[in-house]
């Protein structure tokens, strides 16, 4: 049975990958699954039928046969156990590459997604730009950290791994503003991850659903 996901119907990135189906989709390619897409008004999303399967009314989930699984990191982390070739073998490797992926989750998303939650929510209000100086302190602190630990490797420990999928993901969705340019290694660690044929696979493939609504006239 084909594995599927959920992704938007319309994306509102407008084809940039920044949704959370793209790691899932990226995970998938690396380790040659393939897979359907089930795509998702805003609407639908809130429906039973959907709620049954997300209790947030949110995308990506993941079905393969009885197996229903929401929230990415866990959705890779399934596929990298399930799939060779995003988890070393030797378990403590497998254990340091696992934790990468939560810290890419629970370190480093939370204060990137501060900003992006400040400027939709507070963008307007008197004292925003104060804030976003402030949220802009704790992601250059987090981004510090980051880059002195990658240091000159190519991946976070070792070979590419899951760690590294779900990280590049992450720092991706900094794209938008100049604070990665403070850190060249990062901008070099995240477009070694771009370079990989399964991201660019990956990424064709949403923008391809983008391209397709804007064609037919109905750019999202
Ligand atoms: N913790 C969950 C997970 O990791 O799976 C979070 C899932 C989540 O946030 N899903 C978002 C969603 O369904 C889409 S990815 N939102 C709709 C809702 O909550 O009603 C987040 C996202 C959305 C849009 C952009 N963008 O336009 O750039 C980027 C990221």
């Amino acid at each position: 049975m084909t594995i599927t996901i959920t992704a938007f119907e319309r994306s509102p990135d407008r084809g940039k990958g920044l949704a959370r189906d793209m790691r899932v989709r990226w995970a998938l390619e690396e380790v040659g699954q393939p897979y359907d897409v089930r795509f998702l008004s805003f609407k639908a999303m809130k429906e039973p039928a959907h709620l049954a399967l997300q209790p947030f009314g949110q995308i990506p989930t993941y079905e393969d046969g009885d197996l229903t699984l929401f929230e990415s990191g866990a959705i890779i982390l399934h596929i990298a156990e399930r799939h060779p070739g995003l988890l070393p073998d030797d378990a403590n490797a497998r254990a340091r590459a696992i934790a990468w992926i939560f810290a890419a989750l629970s370190t480093m998303e939370p204060v990137i997604v501060d900003r992006e939650t400040a400027r939709y929510e507070e963008g307007k209000e008197s004292w925003y730009d104060e804030r976003l100086a402030y949220v802009e302190k704790r992601i250059r602190k987090r981004l510090g950290e980051l880059s002195a630990r990658l240091g000159d490797a190519d991946w976070l420990d070792g070979k590419f791994s899951a760690g590294d999928l779900q990280m590049i993901s992450v720092l991706l969705r900094l794209q938008s503003s100049a604070l990665l340019e403070e850190y060249p290694g990062l901008c070099a660690y995240i477009a070694r991850g771009q370079a990989r044929p399964a991201y660019k696979r990956a990424f064709e493939a949403q923008k391809a659903v983008f391209l397709a609504i804007s064609a037919a006239g109905n750019s999202p």
